[in-house]
């Protein structure tokens, strides 16, 4: 597919300055009026043509300041509408189209999922609403008239502040919105339907009342006040830490069931995955309940960080996706255990942006060419582009940082931004060239920091060598590497290094040396203390140390880091005297504080995964010999840590009258409690599912029925097949609690599984249109059964590429998605690697690709 190029972006050669829409909603006849104020932009080509993007559009009647437009000045065509000789001066164009909601399986544009019209027009959708110029810099004010029958859409809601709303003769109503903020397309939407509601208000920090409302399905009210809750502790954060109060007077959000992404962010009616809004102790772990506070706070930041602020073009995408990622970790480290969810943003990095970062899906955080936007909403400009944001407040504090943050939102308020203007802010505030900070933006790939230390036990000196090296070449990137030294007795006092400020040296030269004097005793050094930089650290230590830094540390963050690296390098390469010391160190570590900080404790026993193994070895990866090497591990703690284990578990037995929370504390208790069975079931898998048998058959919520169930899963015999079965019956009327069932069984490390995903495939609630049926069981086989997926004998791609093919003509932004899964394929040993390539070749003379499919083929092909 062609490449569209960031040094290409020119200025619109025309602005739309007021937006009026007449929606009259049918399910399949949607016609929509759109009144369009253009005018020449005076920054843009005088004498370019308009051209108005459209997709999917019937073209009904086109008029110009009111009169029809001849049909010799304007051509429409599958890529949208060209008016040949526009005026040179304001004008109106009424423009009536067509679309059909209900045939509308892309979910992009106007569609309707279980009988509710919605939109989704981020990035691209809006075109196949009405022909508009679709790029974020055309800014404009909507006013939206949305017109239904009453029966099939008693709700109905717009961008904005509701206007008026009354019958039409006797079966139909409409209502109209207004939104007074100027906003891109990508923004824009509309929902109609049956919907229940819960509401709230709030009183933002400059006195205006604002309704907050969530709408879910009917008759599931009560599963919507989490999401609810999470919107008002959202607005009251936003407004203490970064002083941004919200600016409409409702905020509405509503659930849908088939969605593409998580949520989306449209202005003041931000619409979500239903499930990333629907929660109750039956239904939804404590991990769902984390989710949803995590994007329900995005979303509402975004109304800063995106739509107030928006972006000049889809090259800018992380300006709005980085940042907001900062925003609501930031947010969800003050809501729970900073140091606990700090090791989460972390595992989800090296989990999913590493391998990215590492093979041929990799592009710069702001990348320079794209062939299709909706393949850009990757872990790189998410993730990476948070961990950006997150050292520039390190590099300049936090009080700079937030002066920067108050410079950047004012002067680019109701603007469409770059990565520049945000970076103009934070040197404006602090006086500092921010020009070689700016490469991490740039420079795709994950760099690695080098370091060697060495002691004089006669001058008290530590000296310690670090060095970067760039995968690929040029200038050194500005890395801030936060550190310290650990004694045996824990951080060494007394030490004095003047290259450290705050405890952080930046490296911004290919290599330095920080010396370190008053050292009384051979130190082990503290690197990249919570992670400070979003790079790979070569640090070679003996386990001893590493276990030092585990008992002894200050920063919690490599306290967990050394205990993963000790377990890492024995799934690589196994010695059972290492890994009985590894044992007994972690015991010490539970007997001291696990029930001190029950969260950090089960993330400590949570061992590297098979994914973060294979990237360790970058090459002639075999995932059987991962997945052996490292279930033996898990059984060897098993049965040393037994009595340990078994004492957790009785001392974080739920009380059995306590009410399920789902507040951080209780849900660290859960997780130390199923990380020991889980444990336990890995050293003795007899003893482990009679114990998960028990704990389903008296669990009271759906975090422990589900942990109980995953460990039993990874038992083959009777129990488990009963215990899926009656999971499956209890729950067949709940769609979201099925995907986690169909998710366990597609992540069964078993050739079986093959079969079963077959199967399930057939199951009543299994829906190739519903993304999130397809996400849970083909997406978690991809993604999550790495032996499987990755069978010598070709059958996971086989199966994945079958859904690849079946999906795309339907839904490409899924089927791509899905395909991403073997971006890592080149790294397999020779087998697996000549299965991989052969499917990714059989699709590739599939005719008629999708753009989102071809891309992401041709460039993981390449
Ligand atoms: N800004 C949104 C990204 C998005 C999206 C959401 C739903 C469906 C399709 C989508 N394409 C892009 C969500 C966010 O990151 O906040
Ligand atoms: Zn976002």
């Amino acid at each position: 597919p062609p490449l569209i190029r960031l040094e290409d972006y020119r200025p619109s050669a025309f602005l739309i300055d007021r937006v009026d829409l007449d929606i009259r909603l049918d399910p399949h006849a949607t016609r929509i009026t759109a009144d369009l104020a253009l005018r020449p932009n005076p920054d843009g080509d005088p004498a370019a043509p308009l051209h108005l993007d459209g997709d999917d559009l019937i073209l009904v009647a086109i008029d110009l300041d009111g009169a029809a437009l001849p049909a010799e000045d304007f051509a429409a065509g599958p890529g949208g509408l060209t008016l040949h000789r526009p005026p040179r001066r304001p004008f109106t164009l009424r423009l009536v189209t067509q679309v059909d909601p209900t045939a509308n399986t892309k979910l992009m544009g106007l569609y309707r999922t279980d009988g509710v019209y919605c939109t989704q027009c981020e990035a691209d959708g809006f075109r196949r609403i009405t022909y508009f110029l679709d790029r974020p810099d055309v800014m404009a004010v909507y006013t939206t008239r949305i017109e239904a029958r009453r029966d099939e859409a008693p709700v109905l809601l717009g961008n904005g502040n509701p206007v008026e709303s009354g019958p039409v003769g006797t079966d139909r109503h409409y209502a109209v919105w207004h939104d007074p903020h100027p906003k891109p397309a990508y923004l824009f939407a509309v929902v109609g339907g049956r919907l229940g509601k819960v509401e709230t208000s709030f009183r933002t920090m400059e006195g205006r009342d604002v309704t907050c409302a969530v709408y879910v399905e009917p008759g599931k009210e009560d599963r919507a006040g989490y999401a609810l809750d999470a919107v008002v502790r959202s607005m009251e954060w936003d407004e203490r830490a970064f002083g941004r109060p919200y600016d409409l007077d409702v905020f509405n959000v509503v659930a849908v069931a088939a969605f593409n992404m998580g949520a989306m962010e449209n202005k003041g009616l931000n619409i979500f995955n239903d499930k990333y809004v629907l929660a109750a102790p039956e239904t939804a772990t404590d991990a769902d309940y984390a989710a949803i506070e995590a994007i329900i706070a995005h979303e509402y930041f975004h109304n800063w960080s995106g739509n107030r602020v928006t972006c000049r073009d889809w090259f800018q995408l992380c300006l709005k996706e980085g940042l907001t990622v900062f925003r609501d970790q930031e947010f969800s480290s003050d809501m729970r255990s900073r140091p606990v969810h700090r090791i989460g943003e972390v595992r989800s990095l090296r989990a999913r942006q590493f391998p990215e970062d590492a093979g041929p899906l990799k592009h710069p955080v702001r990348p320079t060419a794209y062939a299709e936007i909706n393949n850009f909403y990757t872990a790189t400009v998410y993730d990476k582009g948070a961990e950006i944001v997150r050292m520039l407040k390190t590099l300049i504090g936090a009080e700079a940082f937030r002066a920067g943050m108050d410079r950047y939102f004012a002067e680019n308020d109701g603007r469409a931004a770059t990565v520049e203007d945000f970076l103009a802010a934070f040197a404006a505030v602090t006086g500092r060239d921010l020009s070689a900070f700016a490469r991490w933006y740039e420079r795709p790939g994950t760099p690695r920091l080098t370091a060697e230390g060495r002691y004089d036990p006669a001058a008290r000196r530590y000296t310690l060598k670090l060095a970067q090296t760039l995968p690929v070449e040029g200038p050194p990137l500005v890395i801030p590497v936060a550190l310290g030294l650990v004694g045996a007795g824990g951080p060494l006092t007394g030490v004095t290094c003047p290259a450290l400020d705050g405890g952080v040296f930046v490296l911004d030269r290919p290599g330095a040396e920080l010396v370190f004097e008053g050292v009384a005793e051979e130190p082990v050094p503290s690197l990249l203390r919570d992670f400070s930089a979003p790079v790979r650290l070569d640090l070679a230590l003996s386990d001893d140390h590493r276990l030092r830094l585990l008992a002894r540390d200050s920063d919690p963050f490599n306290r967990w880091q050394a205990a993963q690296d000790v377990a890492l390098s024995l799934i690589l390469a196994f010695d059972p005297v290492r890994a009985d010391a590894f044992a007994q160190a972690l015991g010490t570590f539970l007997d001291g504080e696990a029930l001190a900080d029950p969260a950090f404790a089960a993330l400590v026993l949570a061992l590297p995964t098979e994914g973060e193994a294979a990237d360790a070895l970058a090459r002639d990866v075999d995932p059987d010999a991962i997945h052996a090497a490292r279930r033996s591990l898990r059984a060897r703690l098993g049965r040393v840590l037994r009595a340990r284990l078994e004492g957790i578990d009785a001392a974080l037995a739920p009380a059995t009258e306590g009410a399920y929370s789902p507040d951080a504390a209780s849900a660290g208790r859960r997780s130390l409690r199923n990380a020991a069975l889980d444990l336990i079931a890995a050293g003795d898998p007899e003893a482990g599912a009679a114990l998960a048998t028990r704990r389903l058959s008296c669990a009271t919520n759906m975090t422990d029925r589900l942990a109980a169930l995953a460990t039993l899963a990874q038992i083959p015999g009777e129990a488990r097949e009963e215990a899926l079965a009656a999971f499956g019956e209890r729950f067949a009327a709940e769609p979201l609690v099925l995907d986690k069932w169909f998710a366990i069984q597609a992540t069964i490390p078993e050739p079986e599984t093959l079969d079963r995903i077959e199967r399930l495939t057939r199951h009543p609630a299994f829906s190739m249109t519903n993304p999130n049926r397809v996400r849970a069981l083909v997406a978690s086989f991809a993604m999550a059964n790495p032996t499987q997926f990755a069978r010598a004998d070709g059958a996971g791609f086989a199966l994945v590429g079958r859904f690849v093919r079946a999906l795309d003509p339907a839904n490409p932004q899924v089927a791509a998605r899905l395909l991403t899964a073997f971006g890592s394929w080149r790294r397999y040993e020779k087998t697996r690697r000549a299965a991989a390539s052969e499917m990714l070749n059989g699709i590739k003379g599939v005719p008629g690709l999708s753009r989102d499919v071809a891309d992401i083929l041709g460039r993981t092909l390449q």
